[in-house]
């Protein structure tokens, strides 16, 4: 049975030009890509979708910085696509996410008060659909 996520492509990645790299390494692994739109995220959208963050030192900043730009969303659809992505991106820190992962080859640290990470997927099958819903309404 296929899975599908939501990839997002952060305001720092589009603003980087790091969205045709991104498509490639999804699809470069063997996911297929079923949905894609920019869109200018407005607050009630990241409200919903950074719930769980709500109160944190981080929300502000999160909010703010992913209202600063176009974000594009991605459905990609693939056995085990969550799991996959999520290794595919690397960890949270770009600092420490390991080379050969996005966040990795591709981002670094700009102490800031939020990290700018270039990409967000979902977390499990609750969040994917939950979170395509938000984004693909
Ligand atoms: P997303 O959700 O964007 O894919 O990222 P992660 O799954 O890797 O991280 P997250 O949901 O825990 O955090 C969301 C968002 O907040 C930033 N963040 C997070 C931060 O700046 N400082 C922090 O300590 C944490 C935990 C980065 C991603």
């Amino acid at each position: 049975m296929s899975e599908a996520t939501l990839i997002l492509v952060k305001p720092d990645g589009v603003a980087r030009g790091l969205t045709g790299e991104i498509l490639r390494r999804i699809e470069a692994k063997g996911y297929v890509v079923t949905g894609l739109r920019m869109l200018e995220a407005d607050r009630e959208l990241l409200a919903a979708h950074y719930a769980e963050h709500e109160g944190k030192p981080f929300y502000e900043p999160l909010i703010e910085f992913m209202s600063s730009g176009p974000t594009v969303a991605i459905r990609a659809e693939g056995h085990r696509v969550i799991e996959g992505f999520r290794s595919l991106a690397g960890t949270t820190d770009p600092s420490t996410a390991a080379p050969g992962t996005i966040r990795g080859d591709l981002g670094r640290d700009w102490g800031l008060k939020v990290q700018q990470n270039l990409v967000h997927g979902s977390d499990s099958v609750e969040s994917a659909e939950r979170e395509l819903g938000l984004w693909f309404s």
